[in-house]
């Protein structure tokens, strides 16, 4: 695939440094190009603003679809992020089964929680929904928290690696081929990340930083992503996209003004130099 073209599904929050305003700029330095459907248009993100407004753009996603496949567009993968509605995760698997290639990768992002905690907009009924996108996905990234959601799952803080194990079992059984677990911690002061696809796991074990940042997880997903779209194997893409993710966040670290995201642009050529 020589120029491969993604369509990436997720929120513009107009300021915050996460979602739409992360993956385009990651994914086109990856050399991918990027089309966009924005999920829902907000002035921050949801963590840590308050009085943000909020716009569903669920109604404006059929006709756009019908449009690409009128001028017979198709990606050659799509992946999704934080979505804007229920509804509208209907819309998104249609989009996947219709205009995603044949061979093409739907890499899923259940961006919706952390920490033990659902995100703010988010109740059961989408997570249910997000079950049902997850079956899907060529690659599923959740967190611990999210993984946890998806398979109804007792969070935990401290586990050891039957929980882990049980925890991809499950994640496999709604249908998903490949699971990138993320923040998976064995030991103090390391974190790191799991793949599993044809019945091998792998981990890649990096430094855990106390500074945790908003929007990692949508920078971590956008590098995994551009990296997979440019060839690399799951594995190997999810380990450029730690490198990359942690460089950012070391970028970031003690700033106390930037509390709201990760400083994601100057470490675009660490991500440009791995591919
Ligand atoms: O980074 C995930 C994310 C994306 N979009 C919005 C969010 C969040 C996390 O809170 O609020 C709107």
């Amino acid at each position: 695939m020589a120029y491969p073209k993604i369509l990436t599904i997720q929120d513009i929050s107009c300021v915050g440094q996460c979602s739409l305003t992360v993956a385009l700029p990651i994914i086109s330095a990856c050399g991918v190009e990027t089309c966009i459907l924005p999920s829902a248009i907000l002035s921050t993100h949801t963590a840590g603003f308050s009085g943000f407004t909020f716009r569903d753009l669920t109604d404006d996603m059929p006709s756009i679809r019908d449009h690409w496949e009128k001028e017979n567009i198709k990606f050659d993968g799509v992946y999704t992020g934080y979505l804007g509605s229920t509804k509208q995760i209907d819309y998104v698997i249609n989009i996947i089964k219709t205009l995603n290639k044949k061979e093409a990768k739907a890499i899923v992002d259940p961006a919706m929680a952390d920490n033990g905690k659902l995100y703010p907009l988010f109740n059961q009924e989408y997570v249910e929904a997000m079950k049902g996108l997850c079956a899907v996905a060529d690659y599923v990234l959740p967190n611990i928290t999210e993984a946890c959601f998806l398979t109804d799952t007792e969070y935990k803080t401290e586990y050891d690696r039957a929980y882990i194990d049980t925890l991809i079992e499950k994640l496999l059984a709604l249908g998903c081929k490949g699971v990138v677990l993320t923040g998976v911690s064995y030991r103090q002061g390391k974190t790191g990340i799991v793949v599993f696809e044809n019945g091998e796991y792998n981990y890649y074990e990096h430094d855990f930083l106390p500074n945790s940042c908003h929007g990692t997880g949508d920078i971590y997903a956008s590098a995994f992503t551009g990296a997979l779209l440019r060839g690399k194997s799951a594995f190997e893409a999810a380990k450029i996209a730690a490198i990359y993710t942690v460089e950012c966040i070391r970028i970031t670290a003690d700033e106390e003004n930037h509390w709201y995201g990760a400083k994601f642009e100057p470490a675009l050529k660490t991500l440009i130099d791995m591919l």
